[in-house]
Parts: C-alpha cells; sequence; structure tokens
C-alpha cells in the first residue's frame, strides 16, 4: 500500500537556553552558558519545516513542553505559589530551575520510536514515547511526549500508542534517534534497525568515557510492544569508540532511507555480521541493501561530530533520487563539504544536498535529524491525523506571529527564575494548543 513519510519537527520552546546539561553531548557542555535566542531557535526551525514542505515533503509540527516543569519541582519538596517555588528554586537549587527549563523536546527524534503499520503484527502504526533516562532534563519529557501523541495520532483504529518505559536506566531508551527503517518503498514491509549502546545485562563491551544511552534491552522492549517479527527486526551495537568520542545517539553517525543507509565506517560493532543480517532480512522482501559509507581518512569521527554531517535528513524526492539536507555547519568544513560535493556527483542514490543554518539548535547538539520524528503513514492514517499539526502556508505564518508575540531574542540562564517568563509559556501554549487542536495536553491546563 501506498505510504508516505512524514517528519513532525519540534517547534523549539520559549525557554530554549545552553545550560551544559548533557554530558557526552559536546556541543551541550562545550556552550554551557552561551546567550541563547530563543525567537532565532523557533523561527530557524519554522523555516527548515516550511521550505520542506514548499518541495513536496509531508510536514508536521510537534509542540514543544510546559517549562519550567513546576510539577516536578513540587515532586521534589519545593511548596508554596508557582511565584515561590521559582523563587527558591532559583536561590537554592539554580542548575535544577535550568533542568526543569531545558526546551530539550524540540529534538523530537527523541521523542518516540514509531513502527509502520505495514510492520507491525496488528497492523496499526506504533509509537513508544521514549523515557530518556540517561538524562534528568529530558526524562521529565515523557508524560507530555505521551498525551500529544495521543492527542495528534488519536484514533484507536490505526493508532497503539505505548507509555515510555519504566524510568531505569536498564531500560534507557532515547527514541528513534537510535532506530533506523530500511525498506524498498515506504509503504512496503520493513527491515527496522535499533542500535544500542550497551547491553545491561551480561552485554561484553560498552564506551568507559561517556554514557551509552540505548540499552539491547530497552530496544527489545520497543521491538516487542511494536509486535515486530524477528525476521524484521535487527539490533546492533553502536561502536563504543564513537560514543566516547561525542556520538551519543547512532543518528550522530548514521542516516537511513528508503533500501540506503548513509554511515561512518567508524559506527557500528561488528558492521560485517550486522550488515550480513540487514541484507538478508531485505532479502526476504526482494530489497536490496544500499550500503554508503563514508571513510575515516575523508571525514574523521571529530569531523561528524562537529558537523553532524550525519545528523542529516536524508529524503526521496519525486524524481526517486535522494537528497540530504545538512546544517551549515556541514558547509564550512572542508573536509566534509569535499566529501559531499563529491558523492553527489558520484552517480549513487544521493544526488543533492540542501543545507538549513540551526546554529541555535547546533549549539546544544541538535542537528536537522534531531529535530524531527519521522512518522510513516498510509492514506487512510494520514486523513486520521489531527489535521491542524500539518505544515502549510497557513499554519506557517500564523506560527511565525505567535513566536513574534511571545519568544523573548535573548535568554540567560538567571532569566528563568523571571515569573513573567513563566506567564508567558502558559499564554504561548495554551494559544498554541487552540492552533495545532491538540486539548490540554500540559500539567498547566489540568
Ligand atoms: O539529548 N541536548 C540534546 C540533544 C539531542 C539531540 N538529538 C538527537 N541526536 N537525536 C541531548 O543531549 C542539551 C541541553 C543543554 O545542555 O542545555 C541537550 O539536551
Amino acid at each position: 500500500m501506498k505510504a508516505y513519510e512524514v517528519n513532525f519537527d519540534g517547534l523549539v520552546g520559549l525557554t530554549h537556553h545552553y545550560a551544559g546539561l548533557s554530558f557526552g553531548n559536546v556541543a551541550s557542555t562545550s556552550n554551557q552558558s552561551a546567550v541563547s535566542n530563543p525567537k532565532l531557535a523557533a523561527q530557524q526551525g519554522l523555516l527548515k519545516m516550511k521550505a520542506l514542505s514548499d518541495m513536496g515533503f509531508k510536514q508536521g509540527v510537534l509542540p514543544p513542553q510546559e517549562r519550567p516543569h513546576i510539577p516536578v519541582l513540587r515532586q521534589l519538596g519545593f511548596s508554596g505559589s508557582d511565584e515561590q517555588i521559582l523563587a527558591n528554586v532559583a536561590k537554592q537549587a539554580p542548575k535544577l530551575l535550568s533542568a526543569v527549563s531545558s526546551a530539550s523536546s524540540m529534538w523530537t527524534a527523541n521523542a518516540a520510536t514509531m513502527s509502520p503499520s505495514v510492520d507491525t503484527a496488528d497492523g496499526r502504526a506504533h509509537f513508544t514515547a521514549a523515557n530518556l533516562n540517561n538524562k534528568f532534563h529530558r526524562a521529565i519529557e515523557a508524560d507530555t511526549t505521551s498525551a500529544t501523541l495521543r492527542a495528534m495520532f488519536n484514533n484507536e483504529q490505526y493508532f497503539a500508542h505505548h507509555d515510555a518505559l519504566p524510568q531505569q536506566s536498564v531500560m534507557g531508551d532515547e527514541g528513534a534517534a537510535n532506530h533506523n527503517r530500511l525498506c524498498s518503498e515506504y509503504g512496503a514491509k520493513g527491515v527496522e534497525v535499533f542500535v544500542y549502546g550497551r547491553q545491561a545485562y551480561g552485554g561484553q563491551v560498552e564506551p568507559t568515557r561517556y554514557p551509552a544511552r540505548q540499552t539491547l534491552e530497552a530496544s527489545q522492549a520497543v521491538a516487542r510492544l511494536h509486535g515486530l517479527s524477528e525476521k524484521q527486526t535487527v539490533f546492533v551495537q553502536q561502536n563504543p569508540e564513537v560514543i566516547d568520542q561525542g556520538v551519543f545517539h547512532n543518528d550522530v553517525i548514521a542516516v537511513s532511507n528508503g533500501n540506503v543507509l548513509f554511515h561512518h565506517d567508524q559506527a557500528f560493532l561488528n558492521q560485517t555480521a550486522a550488515f550480513d543480517e540487514i541484507k538478508q532480512k531485505l532479502s526476504l522482501q526482494q530489497t536490496e541493501f544500499i550500503s554508503i559509507q563514508v571513510p575515516t581518512e575523508q571525514v574523521s569521527v571529530q569531523d561528524a561530530v562537529s558537523t553532524y554531517l550525519f545528523n542529516s535528513q536524508l529524503l526521496t524526492k519525486s524524481n526517486g533520487k535522494m537528497m540530504l539536507v545538512v546544517p551549515e555547519e556541514s558547509r564550512q568544513n572542508t573536509n566534509v563539504w569535499n566529501y559531499l560535493t563529491e558523492l553527489i556527483s558520484s552517480n549513487g542514490p544521493i544526488d543533492e544536498v540542501k543545507v538549513f543554518d540551526l546554529r541555535e539548535s547546533m549549539r546544544n547538539g541538535g542537528g536537522p535529524a534531531c529535530l524531527r520524528q519521522r512518522v510513516v503513514l498510509t492514506e487512510a492514517e494520514l486523513q486520521a491525523v489531527t489535521p491542524q499539526v500539518l505544515m502549510n502556508d497557513e499554519l506557517f505564518n500564523t506560527l511565525n506571529t505567535w513566536v513574534e508575540r511571545f519568544y523573548r531574542d535573548r535568554l540567560l540562564e538567571a532569566d528563568l527564575a523571571d515569573p513573567q517568563l513563566l506567564n508567558e509559556n502558559r499564554q504561548a501554549l495554551d494559544e498554541l494548543t487552540q492552533i495545532l487542536a491538540l486539548g490540554s495536553i500540559y500539567p498547566f491546563q489540568q
């Protein structure tokens, strides 16, 4: 059956700032305390969504979350009015205020893992919200993520939703950032490749410097929940050495689309065995596996981490060829740009590169691929999605006006204590749920 890939990009929240919260994510720690520009961040994201939608790609929006997250502060013993809580946490635990104010839900690749209906046992599209257990500021996203996905994909006939896995490191799950789906066409049965950083029970090797966020046990649980058969799943370990160099998710070193996997030559552990399994399982669907492997001699792991070459979106154009959507940082690096120039003239599947300025997000370690959740939908499923979340000229204009009205163009950690910012957030999000027709998804709306 014909199906589309719809990219749902995260709209950057009003409290976007640089807090240095993500140990193992080099950009996050090295930009700690820099001045952020939430308005520019939101506008950069919207421009990417609009440009891709104008090119004919199906595009949707995922809303930001309520921040600062007052309910979690209450859970941690702060009490009184919301204003008193803000004042107290700012005085007693400013780092905590920063963590509960992170706009990290913008990186929607981490929101959930999605399996298309053609792959699953019950023929529905399945979503499992990610527990993002490795980082406190991200683990608090799961509940609102679930509420949002249920509101957007609100039809039990077509969509199945699973809550996040238990919040414990053994079940660390980072969503689609470690999930690649290979297939001939989007609507054909695929092979879902789950990449994990460590095996909690009985694993042999794992990184020593930086954390491995995704476990094999979590990936297996997601595959079970989604009803994926063994013939359609492959579990591959990420190379621990690259995690230790700042590749905190697989999508910082590999990206897939259709039957193509674009990846660095150091991305995976035991790559030969893994690729043999992918090839064999794809052949059951009469599909050839194409690996585009980037050699270290041309692009080092360090280049990959600093430019986010692999955190690109790989999209199928109407002529059947693929386009790579990369961040501006990839153009500015000679090795990477030379590689890309060669790649698009090599007569392979990828024949175009499109560059976007996503600097505000990039400085926290989030490139084009982090900013989007891929959702494969048949025509009937697409019709069942809340239509107001799909990008078009009108939504683009409405959201830009909304951003213009509510977002600040300069934010530092100290500003997070401002009760006015909390009010601005709530007012803005209240309007946004109306624009996107999502009902009450935020704690303050309950
Ligand atoms: O989880 N950064 C995010 C970036 C996520 C990128 N996503 C993917 N690769 N799919 C993270 O590390 C930094 C926040 C701060 O430091 O202020 C942050 O959360």
